[in-house]
């Protein structure tokens, strides 16, 4: 198949076209806007016969048409991605996330091709930390930020695109990722890179807020899955039962770069800050066999560690503008 993949410079989309070049015979044209969360550096080393990338915005409607017309399949993972920024600037949420996701599937709709669509737990809305429960296909939208209302928002596009037009299309919502190649913004590479500065991990509120942990890979290997084997219209729900506390996860950095668990600062909450995201991937498992390769957290998380401290320069060059928009926001 010749796969279009939006977003294949980010963290995600970079990982995702790495496995489909060592685990496919397909060919990859990335189509990436390359904003400050893009790094063409992400797909250095793939070999250029079976890699296009091509840099431009998905917002283009020629350049989209172009390009679906001549791919068999689209993975769309472009997209405005950090619920701080979303806070602090809306617009390019809404101008990515849901105008974006539009001329995507115009293009599908017009050409035939088939698209999975990438999106978040977030969608759902949060869960009580003392909760046994956990999102399912049928729990019901209830997003709480700018990002994940424009989340949302695509998923519903998807939706009606299938239902109204005949769109071929399926959608998975996975839970937080880690790994290699992730923008020092986020969560664990923030933290783990504020060490290796000798600065300290900075929680947010009391950092007892949860989130499902998992691996990037473990995430792609389940959309290539229902690429090959998911069923029209269907949604997916990917998780690895990874629950863990932000305070249980800084505990872990810390103890594997050799400080104090302690060792961490309490600082500024995000305003509207999800409690807790748990997914029940029960229906992937069942219905396509996926199962999670990642199961220690702590293995993953170590070798992320050094993937970041062998990588310095490609994550150097973003550090101190982020340092400088957390100060700004107290966080
Ligand atoms: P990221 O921010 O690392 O990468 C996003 C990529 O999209 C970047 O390369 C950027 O240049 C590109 N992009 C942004 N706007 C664009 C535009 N208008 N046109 C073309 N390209 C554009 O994000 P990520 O963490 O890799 O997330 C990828 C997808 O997965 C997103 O759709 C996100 O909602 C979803 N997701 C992320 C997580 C997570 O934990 N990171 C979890 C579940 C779902
Ligand atoms: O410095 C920090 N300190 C901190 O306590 C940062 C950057 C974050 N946090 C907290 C906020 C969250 O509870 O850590 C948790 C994870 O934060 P993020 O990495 O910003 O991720 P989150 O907001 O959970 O969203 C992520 O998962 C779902 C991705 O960024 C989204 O793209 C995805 O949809």
């Amino acid at each position: 198949m010749r796969l279009l993949v939006t977003g294949g410079a980010g963290f995600i989309g970079s990982n995702f076209v790495h496995q489909v070049i060592q685990r496919t015979d397909h060919t990859v044209v990335v189509l990436d806007k390359l904003t400050y969360a893009g790094n063409r550096g992400s797909l250095d080393g793939l070999p250029e016969d079976r890699l296009t990338l091509t840099e431009g915005d998905i917002c283009d409607g020629g350049l989209v048409n172009a390009l679906v017309a001549g791919c068999d399949a689209v993975v769309h993972f472009a997209a405005e991605s950090h619920n701080d920024n979303s806070i602090t600037n809306p617009e390019p949420f809404i101008t990515t996330n849901l105008m974006g996701t539009f001329r995507i599937l115009e293009a599908v709709r017009r050409y035939g091709k088939r698209l999975h669509h990438i999106s978040t737990d977030e969608v759902y809305g949060d869960l009580e930390l003392d909760s046994p429960l956990r999102f399912t296909p049928t729990t019901p939208y209830n997003p709480s930020s700018p990002y994940s209302s424009s989340k949302a928002g695509s998923d519903m596009l998807v939706r009606a695109w299938v239902r109204t037009y005949g769109v071929k299309a399926t959608i998975s919502n996975c839970s937080n990722n880690y790994g290699p190649r992730q923008h020092v913004e986020k969560f664990i590479p923030r933290q783990i890179t504020n060490i290796l500065d000798g600065a300290r991990p900075r929680l947010y509120g009391t950092g007892a807020n949860t989130r499902d942990w998992i691996h990037v890979d473990d995430h792609n290997a389940a959309v290539l899955a229902i690429l090959d084997h998911g069923k029209n219209g269907q949604t997916y729900l990917i998780g690895a039962d990874g629950e863990l506390s932000n305070r249980q996860v800084v505990e872990l950095i810390l103890e594997e770069m050799g400080h104090p668990p302690t060792a961490y600062d309490l600082v500024a909450d995000r305003p509207g800050h999800d409690l807790r995201y748990a997914i029940d991937a029960s229906k992937l498992r069942e219905d396509l066999g996926w199962r999670p390769v990642y199961r220690d957290f702590r293995a993953g998380l170590r070798a992320t560690i050094d993937w970041y401290r062998t990588n310095e320069a490609w994550w150097r060059p973003a550090k101190a503008a982020v340092e400088e928009k957390y100060r700004a926001a107290g966080q």
